[in-house]
């Protein structure tokens, strides 16, 4: 056929090179830029085929590796309401990657439209997002060469953050969830976050921006801002290969120190996002100068606890409820289901398995300890927050703005930063005193290069090894040692490493389990 034959002729200016196996994982394909282009292509062609199969309605590509080092990139397919792809689709993304000629990139074309039984008549509608990485206008010119090869109508909205467009495809599916532009994005944000701190002390943050794609899309919103909040944006410098480098919010999360580039005053207030600004943790210096790092869970513990209260106070009948990882701190969870008495749930990391298990909630609140997540309502819990005529109206108040500061899609540095600012206006706190809701377990998280993570699986939402077998059991005898002790290993989806992660009542005796631990692994 005519398609067929685009399809090879654009396939053969994407020559794939020899003896590379991809994984379309956790975070799409990532990994050294130079490796991705015939990748680039042939997601073109996934995207187009999601496109068809969903009945030509609008899918996103995201061009980005995140917090990885500059000369990384990466790709990912958003599904029409903004989710991350269906999971039955990664398979198909890396079958298509590690076809080994233009042939057999046309015969899955059409044997995977077949198996899904996609009408191939179907138009299809695709828009495209990326970072600021030097790769990425080539890597989206591949890209683009996919979808038109395939008879996509591509739409490229250039530089975004990830969660931008996330908002952008749900948006172009779902109008009633915003207009469909980043103008849009800003406007919604904007506008509900001015409502819920309406009355209230302007705060004054500085945010470390990684020196990406943060940064130009922080000093647009500041613009719709105005006086409602007073930014500062450090870390912006996007030309100069430095994205990601001793900055960010993975630097600080992994090292538990400020970003370079500038100074602390003391109790003011500080957050670093990822290079695609869909991470965000928070940090102040004491007046001693002691560093305090406010993470993902004390994000979930702030906002949480803040929710609850207010729809208490509001009078709804709407259950709360919590997501998190095993790489939550285990006294994050103490205060969560002791204290604040919150159900809490424990998924596989990944926020998309986070997202999923949030949907059980009226109201879910997730995030991952390095500070990406969100909060999501139920549509019976948006109705009831919007139709209510009873109840204390400032609580109501409360809840109709920040839903519409929340983004729903996906975690969103941008977003939460404003959530959590609307959150410490109302309460009129400081870093200090949302830190001091509980104190952190001591924690390590180390690295260990093996000859095969592979051989490495994981059950009960990553807390246990089935293989290598035995494995588990000399784990277990070590953490026994230990008081409140804690560990688990698990390959990483996204490096070629297997992670190990530890804690305990004190610093030595975790640090001591996490290298022991880490011993037993290599
Ligand atoms: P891996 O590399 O699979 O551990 C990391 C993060 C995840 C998640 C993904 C996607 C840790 C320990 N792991 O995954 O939580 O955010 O990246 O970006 O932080
Ligand atoms: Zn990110």
């Amino acid at each position: 056929s005519n398609v067929r034959q685009a399809i090879l002729d654009a396939s053969a200016a994407h020559p794939a090179p020899a003896g590379v196996h991809y994984t379309y994982g956790t975070a799409g394909f990532r990994m050294n830029a130079d490796l991705l282009d015939p990748v680039m292509y042939r997601v073109g062609l996934l995207a187009t085929l999601r496109s068809k199969a969903l009945g030509g309605k609008v899918i996103g590509v995201m061009v980005t590796a995140s917090h990885n080092p500059v000369r990384d990139n990466g790709v990912k397919l958003v599904d029409p309401m903004g989710e991350m792809l269906k999971q039955s689709w990664e398979g198909y993304a890396t079958q298509l990657a590690n076809a080994q000629t233009h042939e057999e990139v046309a015969d899955l074309y059409f044997s995977i439209a077949q198996e899904c039984e996609i009408d191939l008549d179907q138009s299809a509608s695709v828009v495209v997002g990326r970072d600021t990485r030097p790769s990425g206008e080539a890597l989206v010119a591949s890209l683009i060469d996919g979808l038109t090869a395939s008879g996509a109508i591509v739409t490229d909205l250039g530089l975004k953050t990830t969660p931008q467009l996330h908002f952008v495809t749900r948006c172009l599916n779902d109008p009633s969830y915003g207009t469909p532009t980043e103008e849009g994005y800003y406007q919604k944000i904007s506008d509900a976050y001015k409502t819920l701190v309406a009355g209230l002390e302007p705060l004054k943050i500085t945010v470390d921006c990684a020196h990406g794609v943060g940064a130009p899309k922080l000093r647009d919103l500041t613009t719709y801002l105005g006086d409602a909040l007073d930014v500062t944006v450090v870390n912006g410098d996007v030309e100069h290969g430095i994205l990601n480098y001793h900055v960010g919010a993975d630097f600080v999360k992994v090292n538990v120190k400020q970003p370079e580039g500038f100074d602390l005053a003391p109790n003011g207030i500080y957050c670093s996002f990822d290079g695609d600004a869909d991470r965000i943790v928070f940090y102040y210096a004491d007046e001693a100068g002691a560093f305090h790092l406010l993470d993902g869970d004390r994000i979930t513990a702030l906002v949480g606890a803040f929710i609850i209260e207010t729809v208490r106070q509001a009078g709804l009948d709407l259950q709360v409820g919590v997501v998190q990882t095993a790489y939550a701190n285990g006294n994050s969870t103490h205060y969560l289901r002791d204290s604040l008495q919150v159900p809490v749930a424990f998924t596989q990391t990944g926020v998309k398995h986070l997202h999923h298990k949030a949907e059980e909630y009226d109201i879910g609140v997730y995030f991952e300890a390095n500070g990406h997540g969100t909060v999501i309502f139920s549509t019976a819990a948006r109705n009831t927050i919007r139709n209510a005529t009873h109840g204390d109206a400032k609580a109501l108040h409360i809840l109709r703005s920040l839903i519409n500061v929340i983004n729903e899609t996906v975690g969103d540095a941008i977003s939460d930063m404003l959530v959590v600012l609307g959150v410490l206006a109302h309460r009129q706190w400081a870093l200090a005193d949302w830190d001091a809701l509980y104190k952190d377990l001591p924690s390590r998280l180390v690295k260990v290069v093996v000859g095969n993570r592979h051989a490495f699986k994981t059950i009960n939402a990553d807390t246990q090894l089935e293989e290598p077998a035995d494995l588990q059991a000399r784990i277990d005898a070590e953490v026994a040692k230990v008081s409140r002790g804690r560990s688990f290993v698990r390959p990483s989806g996204t490096e070629d490493v297997v992670r190990v992660y530890a804690e305990a009542e004190t610093r030595e005796e975790c640090d001591t389990l996490a290298y022991t631990v880490a011993g037993l692994v290599f």
